[in-house]
């Protein structure tokens, strides 16, 4: 018997519409359920990202060095140990895109020689020659807003208009990335919720939103789990998943084009909502 598609046969024959891309973090740093060793932590964060692969995501965001705020930053070798193998391993076997959420620019290089096929850059590659080698890669990369670094971009943030302010970086690294030979159609921005940011901050950011599209180039946002959620809702980090699809189905209302996050298939049902209702636009 031939099954019931109709709902499906209906959206399939409506007009091409926006797609809202899901990108779900891998992490790679080793946590309480591995050993502690590098191989238990790379084979963990693989088989995470063949069940989110298999949850359908679409883009795979894998960095070795955490940007919470107070971290402290990673040597060279060991954050390419952490990425590196992991990538060719999820590029044997999918090709599904992959994110290296990195600042290094020998990570990049390697990142995407072994498969990665977007650069994340909290730093907005400001660091020295990265624009010129992300230019030469020719991947989509993103640039994200943070005022100081994740070890201290907590301490007191200040901004005399933080939506103004956050714009105006943003066009700043746009400019300086096509200056570099970045092509138009690779940049993505993100106004890096969380980093250097006071809870009233990210609010404003939230709220104005929509205003970034002004920029002309995709939007990425990540809130997934952050701070932010925690003092809203006064919880611990393990129960912020329905603050987190919530967050994400707001940024995506108010136009953001790729939303970060840890719940993949949650958010992808709560997206797909989001993505249908977008069709009568
Ligand atoms: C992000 C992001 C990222 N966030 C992009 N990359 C992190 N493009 C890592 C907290 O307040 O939003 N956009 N890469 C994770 N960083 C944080 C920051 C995690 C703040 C937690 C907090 O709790």
């Amino acid at each position: 018997m031939r099954p019931n598609n109709s709902f499906k046969d209906n959206l399939e024959q409506s007009k091409p519409r926006k797609h809202i891309q899901v990108m779900g973090v891998i992490n790679t740093t080793p946590d309480s359920f591995s050993d502690g060793g590098q191989f238990s932590a790379i084979d963990n964060a693989f088989q995470h990202a063949l069940k989110l692969i298999d949850d359908g995501v679409d883009i795979l965001d894998v960095g070795g060095e955490s940007t919470r705020p107070g971290s402290v930053q990673v040597g060279l070798d060991q954050e390419l140990a952490r990425t590196v193998p992991l990538i060719k391993l999820i590029r044997e076997v999918s090709d599904v895109a992959i994110s290296i959420d990195t600042n290094k620019p020998d990570v990049m290089q390697q990142a995407v020689d072994a498969g990665a096929t977007m650069i994340n850059s909290i730093w907005a590659l400001r660091l020295e020659s990265s624009l010129e080698l992300a230019a030469d890669l020719d991947v989509p990369v993103c640039f994200m807003h943070m005022q100081g670094t994740p070890e201290t971009m907590q301490k007191n943030p200040t901004y005399d208009d933080v939506v103004n302010d956050v714009l105006d970086f943003l066009k700043h690294r746009i400019d300086a990335a096509i200056n570099a030979g970045i092509k138009p159609y690779n940049i993505i921005v993100d106004p890096g919720f969380g980093f250097g940011k006071t809870l009233q901050h990210n609010l404003q950011l939230l709220q104005s939103l929509a205003e970034f599209k002004s920029l002309n180039v995709p939007l990425l946002v990540g809130m997934s789990r952050k701070g932010m959620i925690g003092t809203i809702l006064n919880k611990p980090v393990d129960q912020r998943l329905h603050g987190s699809v919530s967050s994400a189905v707001i940024a995506a209302m108010l136009g953001a084009d790729i939303v970060r996050v840890h719940d993949v298939p949650e958010t992808l049902d709560a997206i797909a909502m989001v993505n249908a209702l977008q069709q009568f636009d």
